[in-house]
Protein backbone atom coordinates (compact mmCIF):
# COMPACT_ATOMS: atom_id res chain seq x y z
CA UNK A 1 0.00 0.00 0.00
CA UNK A 2 1.58 3.46 -0.89
CA UNK A 3 2.36 5.71 1.97
CA UNK A 4 -0.69 8.38 1.70
CA UNK A 5 -3.15 5.77 1.45
CA UNK A 6 -2.08 4.27 5.01
CA UNK A 7 -1.25 7.40 6.68
CA UNK A 8 -5.07 8.04 5.57
CA UNK A 9 -6.41 5.02 7.23
CA UNK A 10 -4.13 5.65 10.47
CA UNK A 11 -5.37 9.24 10.30
CA UNK A 12 -9.13 7.93 9.81
CA UNK A 13 -8.68 5.45 12.65
CA UNK A 14 -7.03 7.83 14.96
CA UNK A 15 -9.31 10.65 14.58
CA UNK A 16 -12.43 8.36 14.36
CA UNK A 17 -13.26 9.46 11.12
CA UNK A 18 -13.48 6.19 10.33
CA UNK A 19 -16.13 3.74 12.70
CA UNK A 20 -17.30 0.41 12.60
CA UNK A 21 -20.96 -0.66 13.66
CA UNK A 22 -24.25 -0.71 12.21
CA UNK A 23 -25.07 2.38 10.20
CA UNK A 24 -27.78 3.70 7.46
CA UNK A 25 -27.01 4.92 4.34
CA UNK A 26 -27.97 7.99 2.27
CA UNK A 27 -28.80 5.57 -0.06
CA UNK A 28 -30.38 3.24 2.24
CA UNK A 29 -28.30 0.05 2.79
CA UNK A 30 -26.92 -0.97 6.15
CA UNK A 31 -23.49 -0.56 6.29
CA UNK A 32 -20.90 -1.55 9.02
CA UNK A 33 -18.64 0.97 8.15
CA UNK A 34 -19.32 4.70 8.04
CA UNK A 35 -16.78 7.04 7.47
CA UNK A 36 -17.49 10.61 8.73
CA UNK A 37 -14.90 13.32 7.24
CA UNK A 38 -16.40 15.98 9.82
CA UNK A 39 -13.90 14.29 12.72
CA UNK A 40 -11.07 16.10 10.50
CA UNK A 41 -12.14 18.58 13.22
CA UNK A 42 -8.55 20.69 13.73
CA UNK A 43 -6.16 22.33 12.17
CA UNK A 44 -3.91 19.40 12.28
CA UNK A 45 -5.88 16.86 11.21
CA UNK A 46 -7.27 18.47 8.07
CA UNK A 47 -3.30 19.69 7.19
CA UNK A 48 -2.10 15.85 7.51
CA UNK A 49 -5.40 15.04 5.62
CA UNK A 50 -4.89 17.70 2.78
CA UNK A 51 -1.14 16.35 2.45
CA UNK A 52 -2.74 13.09 1.83
CA UNK A 53 -5.00 14.30 -1.04
CA UNK A 54 -2.24 16.36 -2.54
CA UNK A 55 -0.22 12.95 -2.86
CA UNK A 56 -2.53 11.47 -4.26
CA UNK A 57 -3.15 13.43 -6.96
CA UNK A 58 0.47 14.15 -7.44
CA UNK A 59 0.67 10.31 -8.30
CA UNK A 60 -1.87 10.93 -10.73
CA UNK A 61 -0.63 13.32 -12.63
CA UNK A 62 -4.11 15.72 -12.96
CA UNK A 63 -4.31 18.71 -14.58
CA UNK A 64 -6.23 21.54 -13.65
CA UNK A 65 -6.62 24.88 -12.38
CA UNK A 66 -9.08 25.27 -9.87
CA UNK A 67 -10.33 23.89 -6.60
CA UNK A 68 -14.29 23.51 -5.82
CA UNK A 69 -15.57 22.15 -2.69
CA UNK A 70 -19.36 20.86 -2.71
CA UNK A 71 -21.05 22.49 0.42
CA UNK A 72 -20.66 20.93 3.30
CA UNK A 73 -17.95 18.36 3.78
CA UNK A 74 -16.35 19.42 0.67
CA UNK A 75 -15.32 22.90 1.64
CA UNK A 76 -13.08 22.42 4.74
CA UNK A 77 -11.55 19.45 2.65
CA UNK A 78 -10.98 21.76 -0.72
CA UNK A 79 -9.60 24.37 1.42
CA UNK A 80 -7.18 22.83 3.07
CA UNK A 81 -6.09 21.58 0.05
CA UNK A 82 -5.28 24.62 -1.68
CA UNK A 83 -3.49 25.52 2.11
CA UNK A 84 -1.34 22.54 1.20
CA UNK A 85 -0.71 23.02 -2.83
CA UNK A 86 0.49 26.90 -1.54
CA UNK A 87 2.91 25.35 1.05
CA UNK A 88 4.08 23.14 -2.31
CA UNK A 89 4.45 26.53 -4.12
CA UNK A 90 1.79 26.46 -6.22
CA UNK A 91 -1.32 28.98 -5.49
CA UNK A 92 -4.28 27.50 -7.00
CA UNK A 93 -7.71 29.29 -6.90
CA UNK A 94 -10.67 28.01 -5.08
CA UNK A 95 -14.51 28.07 -4.90
CA UNK A 96 -17.07 26.36 -3.30
CA UNK A 97 -20.80 26.54 -3.00
CA UNK A 98 -23.69 27.11 -0.62
CA UNK A 99 -27.03 25.12 -0.53
CA UNK A 100 -29.59 27.65 -0.02
CA UNK A 101 -29.31 30.27 -2.94
CA UNK A 102 -28.69 33.69 -1.33
CA UNK A 103 -31.02 36.46 -2.59
CA UNK A 104 -29.28 39.39 -0.96
CA UNK A 105 -26.26 40.80 -0.75
CA UNK A 106 -23.90 39.39 -3.71
CA UNK A 107 -26.41 36.75 -3.78
CA UNK A 108 -26.38 33.15 -5.85
CA UNK A 109 -25.15 29.61 -4.43
CA UNK A 110 -21.00 30.04 -5.25
CA UNK A 111 -18.37 31.88 -3.48
CA UNK A 112 -14.47 32.40 -4.57
CA UNK A 113 -13.04 32.49 -8.06
CA UNK A 114 -15.00 32.13 -11.07
CA UNK A 115 -15.13 28.89 -12.21
CA UNK A 116 -15.95 29.55 -16.19
CA UNK A 117 -13.68 28.34 -18.97
CA UNK A 118 -11.24 27.03 -15.61
CA UNK A 119 -10.75 23.24 -15.43
CA UNK A 120 -12.37 22.59 -12.13
CA UNK A 121 -11.06 19.78 -10.05
CA UNK A 122 -13.98 18.32 -7.44
CA UNK A 123 -12.49 17.96 -3.80
CA UNK A 124 -14.78 15.33 -1.92
CA UNK A 125 -15.43 13.24 0.95
CA UNK A 126 -16.43 10.22 -0.23
CA UNK A 127 -18.64 7.96 -2.93
CA UNK A 128 -20.95 5.44 -2.32
CA UNK A 129 -23.27 5.95 -4.41
CA UNK A 130 -22.14 9.25 -6.77
CA UNK A 131 -25.40 11.65 -6.36
CA UNK A 132 -23.48 14.11 -4.83
CA UNK A 133 -20.55 13.99 -7.21
CA UNK A 134 -23.08 14.31 -9.86
CA UNK A 135 -24.76 17.34 -8.20
CA UNK A 136 -21.20 18.62 -8.31
CA UNK A 137 -21.03 18.16 -11.69
CA UNK A 138 -24.38 19.79 -12.35
CA UNK A 139 -22.74 22.97 -10.86
CA UNK A 140 -19.77 23.81 -12.79
CA UNK A 141 -21.36 23.25 -16.03
CA UNK A 142 -24.00 25.27 -15.12
CA UNK A 143 -21.54 28.27 -14.63
CA UNK A 144 -19.78 27.31 -17.73
CA UNK A 145 -16.78 25.48 -15.77
CA UNK A 146 -15.16 22.43 -17.33
CA UNK A 147 -14.72 19.22 -14.84
CA UNK A 148 -11.04 17.70 -14.37
CA UNK A 149 -11.44 15.47 -12.26
CA UNK A 150 -12.96 14.37 -8.96
CA UNK A 151 -10.76 13.67 -6.06
CA UNK A 152 -12.24 12.25 -3.05
CA UNK A 153 -10.79 10.58 0.23
CA UNK A 154 -12.35 7.13 0.22
CA UNK A 155 -13.94 5.43 -2.66
CA UNK A 156 -16.04 2.99 -0.87
CA UNK A 157 -15.79 1.02 -4.24
CA UNK A 158 -20.19 0.49 -4.44
CA UNK A 159 -22.19 -0.52 -7.27
CA UNK A 160 -25.03 1.91 -7.44
CA UNK A 161 -27.40 -0.70 -7.77
CA UNK A 162 -28.04 -4.54 -8.36
CA UNK A 163 -27.98 -4.13 -12.48
CA UNK A 164 -24.66 -2.57 -12.29
CA UNK A 165 -21.47 -4.21 -12.47
CA UNK A 166 -19.29 -1.33 -12.15
CA UNK A 167 -18.30 1.20 -8.81
CA UNK A 168 -20.03 4.30 -8.45
CA UNK A 169 -17.15 6.08 -9.08
CA UNK A 170 -16.39 3.77 -12.10
CA UNK A 171 -19.59 4.70 -13.79
CA UNK A 172 -19.31 8.50 -12.98
CA UNK A 173 -15.44 8.65 -14.84
CA UNK A 174 -17.08 6.66 -17.89
CA UNK A 175 -20.15 8.58 -18.30
CA UNK A 176 -18.38 12.03 -17.40
CA UNK A 177 -15.39 10.56 -19.20
CA UNK A 178 -13.20 11.90 -15.99
CA UNK A 179 -10.68 10.49 -13.65
CA UNK A 180 -11.75 9.83 -10.30
CA UNK A 181 -8.74 9.67 -8.05
CA UNK A 182 -9.45 8.83 -4.25
CA UNK A 183 -6.85 8.45 -1.60
CA UNK A 184 -8.32 5.28 -0.15
CA UNK A 185 -10.49 2.97 -1.53
CA UNK A 186 -12.57 0.01 0.77
CA UNK A 187 -9.91 -2.22 -0.70
CA UNK A 188 -7.09 -0.61 0.91
CA UNK A 189 -9.07 -0.63 3.93
CA UNK A 190 -9.60 -3.93 3.73
CA UNK A 191 -5.72 -5.05 3.08
CA UNK A 192 -5.41 -2.48 6.26
CA UNK A 193 -7.58 -4.45 8.14
CA UNK A 194 -5.49 -7.61 7.71
CA UNK A 195 -2.71 -6.09 9.03
CA UNK A 196 -4.09 -4.37 11.92
CA UNK A 197 -5.14 -6.23 14.58
CA UNK A 198 -7.68 -3.79 16.07
CA UNK A 199 -9.28 -4.05 13.10
CA UNK A 200 -9.38 -7.99 12.40
CA UNK A 201 -12.55 -7.99 14.31
CA UNK A 202 -14.77 -5.99 11.55
CA UNK A 203 -13.06 -7.63 8.58
CA UNK A 204 -15.53 -10.38 8.17
CA UNK A 205 -18.44 -7.75 8.34
CA UNK A 206 -16.93 -5.67 5.39
CA UNK A 207 -16.10 -8.85 3.52
CA UNK A 208 -19.58 -9.60 4.15
CA UNK A 209 -20.95 -6.47 3.19
CA UNK A 210 -18.38 -6.23 -0.42
CA UNK A 211 -19.62 -9.27 -1.77
CA UNK A 212 -23.34 -7.78 -1.23
CA UNK A 213 -22.86 -4.14 -2.35
CA UNK A 214 -19.24 -3.81 -3.76
CA UNK A 215 -17.82 -4.34 -7.29
CA UNK A 216 -16.04 -7.98 -7.74
P1 LIG B 1 -23.34 9.32 -2.63
O1 LIG B 1 -24.02 10.64 -2.91
O2 LIG B 1 -24.30 8.14 -2.58
O3 LIG B 1 -22.13 9.05 -3.48
O4 LIG B 1 -22.84 9.36 -1.12
C1 LIG B 1 -21.97 10.33 -0.67
C2 LIG B 1 -22.55 10.97 0.57
O5 LIG B 1 -23.00 9.97 1.50
C3 LIG B 1 -21.57 11.75 1.36
O6 LIG B 1 -21.43 13.06 0.91
C4 LIG B 1 -22.17 11.64 2.78
O7 LIG B 1 -23.25 12.53 2.94
C5 LIG B 1 -22.71 10.25 2.87
N1 LIG B 1 -21.81 9.17 3.42
C6 LIG B 1 -20.69 9.46 4.18
O8 LIG B 1 -20.40 10.60 4.54
N2 LIG B 1 -19.84 8.44 4.57
C7 LIG B 1 -20.05 7.15 4.27
O9 LIG B 1 -19.25 6.27 4.66
C8 LIG B 1 -21.20 6.85 3.51
C9 LIG B 1 -22.10 7.85 3.13
C10 LIG B 1 -23.36 7.46 2.52
O10 LIG B 1 -24.41 7.81 3.08
O11 LIG B 1 -23.32 6.71 1.53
Amino acid sequence: MTDHRARFLTLALRAQALRFGAFTLKSGRESPYFFNAGRFDSGAALAEVAACYADALDEAGLEFDVLFGPAYKGIPLATALACEFARRGRDLPLAFNRKEAKAHGEGGTLIGAPLAGKRVLIVDDVITAGTAIREALGIIREVGGIPAGIVIALDRQERASEAHAQSAAQAVAEEHALPVVSVASLGDLLAFAGESADLLDHRDALLAYRARYGIA
